[in-house]
C-alpha cells in the first residue's frame, strides 16, 4: 500500500527513487517466487480447485498498481495472485487462502480465483473471462468525481467478450475513471489470440476515440509511466483509457497444463525473469492451521502470517 502511495504525487529524491525501484522489483521477484511456490504445492496436491500463474506477467500488474493510491479500486483475473501481490496484500495470508485455511485473506473460502481484499483496493478476482471488466466499469460510475479510479485487468481473451464492447462504449460516453488494461499474453487458454481475433486488439478501443496505447509489457517502466498518464487523465475527469500490454505467461494455462502448444523458442524470446537467489523470504506452508476441509500442511512451522508484504 505505502509502494502504492509514496511514488505517484510529488518530486521524488535520488534515494526515493532508488527505494522505489528496489521496491518494485522486489515485487516482481515476490511474485515470480510465490507462484513456483504455489506450483509446487499444486502439483502435491495441497491447494484446493485450480490455479492460473501470474509468472512472467509481473511488470504489468506491478508497474500499473504502483500509480495508485489507496482509495482507488482494483479488479482482477483468476490469474490474480500478481494482482493481490502487487497490491500489497500480505503473501502469507494468500497462500493460506490457497490452502483453504482459516487465517487466508478470506478465511479460506475464495481459493485461488476469487480474492477479495478491499483493504488494498481489490474488489475481486473474477473466474468469469471478462468478469473484471464489468466490475471495475461499475466501481468507475461509483467513483465518477471522486478522484479515484478503477482498474480493470483482463487478458486478450476477453477482448472478444461481448461486455468488453459494452463496458468500453458505456465508460467512455459516461466519461468514467476507468482504466483498462489488457494482458496481452498471446494465448487464450491453448489457442493462440490471433486465431480467434478479428483485427487488432488496439483498434476496438480506439474506434470509441478512448485513447489507448500498446506498449512492452515485460518493461516496468514503460509500464508505469503509461498507467501513470491513464491514471492521471482519469483523475482529471477526462474519462477511460485503455492500455494493451504485450506479455508472456511462462507457465501453462492452469493445472497441468504443460503449455506443448507453443512452438519452441517462443518463451525464451520474450518475459521476464528474475535473476537467480532469493529476492524476498517466501511465506510458510507448514503447521496446525484451522483448515476448512482436508488437512494442509506438512511441517510445524507457525500459521501466522510473515507481517505486511510491502514495507
Ligand atoms: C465467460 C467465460 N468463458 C469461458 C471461460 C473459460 N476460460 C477460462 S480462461 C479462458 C481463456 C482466457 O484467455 P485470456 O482472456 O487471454 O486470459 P489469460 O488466461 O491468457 O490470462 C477461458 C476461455 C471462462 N472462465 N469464462
Ligand atoms: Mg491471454
Amino acid at each position: 500500500m505505502l509502494g502504492r502511495t509514496a511514488v505517484t504525487r510529488g518530486s521524488l529524491s535520488v534515494a526515493d527513487e532508488v527505494g522505489l525501484y528496489l521496491e518494485l522489483y522486489r515485487r516482481m521477484v515476490l511474485i515470480r517466487q510465490f507462484e513456483d511456490l504455489v506450483n509446487a504445492l499444486f502439483l502435491q496436491g495441497q491447494v484446493h480447485g485450480t490455479t492460473h500463474l501470474y509468472s512472467g506477467q509481473e511488470a504489468v500488474a506491478v508497474g500499473v498498481t504502483s500509480v495508485l493510491d489507496p482509495a482507488d479500486r482494483v479488479a482482477g483475473t483468476y490469474r490474480g495472485h500478481g494482482h493481490a501481490l502487487a497490491l500489497g496484500l500480505d503473501p502469507q495470508r494468500l497462500l493460506d487462502e490457497l490452502l483453504g485455511r482459516e487465517t487466508g485473506i478470506c478465511a479460506g473460502r475464495a481459493g485461488s480465483m476469487n480474492v477479495v481484499d478491499l483493504e488494498h483496493g481489490l474488489m475481486g478476482c473474477f473466474g468469469i473471462v471478462g468478469g473484471s471488466i464489468a466490475a471495475a466499469t461499475g466501481a468507475g460510475l461509483a467513483l465518477r468525481g471522486t478522484g479515484n479510479v478503477a482498474v480493470a485487468f483482463f487478458g486478450d481473451g476477453a477482448t472478444n467478450q461481448g461486455y468488453f464492447f459494452e463496458c468500453l462504449n458505456f465508460a467512455k460516453v459516461m466519461n468514467l475513471p476507468v482504466v483498462y488494461v489488457c494482458e496481452n499474453n498471446g494465448y487464450g487458454e491453448y489457442t493462440p489470440f490471433t486465431a480467434v481475433t478479428a483485427g487488432s486488439i488496439i483498434a476496438r478501443p480506439l474506434a470509441m476515440e478512448i485513447p489507448s496505447q500498446t506498449l512492452d509489457g515485460n518493461d516496468l517502466w514503460v509500464v508505469r509511466a503509461a498507467a501513470r498518464q491513464a491514471v492521471e487523465t482519469a483523475r482529471r475527469g477526462d474519462g477511460p483509457s485503455f492500455i494493451e500490454a504485450l506479455t508472456y505467461r511462462f507457465v501453462g494455462h492452469s493445472r497441468s497444463d504443460p503449455g506443448k502448444y507453443r512452438p519452441e523458442g517462443e518463451r525464451p524470446a520474450r518475459g521476464w525473469s528474475p535473476p537467480a537467489g532469493r529476492g524476498a523470504s517466501r511465506p510458510r506452508v507448514g503447521g496446525r492451521e484451522h483448515c476448512r476441509g482436508r488437512a494442509h500442511g506438512a511441517g510445524s512451522g507457525s500459521s501466522k502470517g510473515t507481517g505486511r508484504a510491502v514495507p
